[in-house]
């Protein structure tokens, strides 16, 4: 009978301990994921016939961006093709990888499509 007592005790006990660290666990994560999402850096980019504002955008290796896209006249969209990334209003990465990471046009808008360009810039 006491056996039995010290064998319940001793699941009582790892039960609270797997609580305890599941919980932690649990809430530290929820708290990486505030920060990240709070970390993200914005930038407005204005796409027009033929051309974007800025054209050149600098960010630091590691950083998360959005670049949110400003449709001015017609839908032009970005397309990052060396990180095969596209979208018409907004795009977000991982700014992972150093380099120059040239941008195009993601919609045909006309005779200049083929002309609109940018770059960003991870350093
Ligand atoms: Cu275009």
């Amino acid at each position: 009978m006491k056996k039995a007592c010290i064998i319940g005790a001793a699941f009582i006990f790892v039960f609270a301990v797997l609580l305890l660290v599941f919980t932690s666990g649990y809430d530290s994560a929820k708290d990486g994921g505030t920060e990240s999402s709070a970390d993200v850096r914005e930038f407005e980019v204005k796409a027009f016939r033929f051309g974007y504002s800025p054209d050149t955008i600098t960010v630091n290796k590691g950083d998360k961006v959005r670049i949110i896209i400003e449709n001015t006249d017609t839908l032009h969209g970005i397309r990052i093709p060396s990180l095969g990334l596209a979208g018409n209003d907004a795009v977000e990465l991982s700014a992972d990888k150093e380099g120059e990471f040239e941008w195009f046009c993601n919609n045909m808008c006309g005779q200049g499509h083929r002309e609109m360009k940018g770059r960003l810039v991870v350093s």
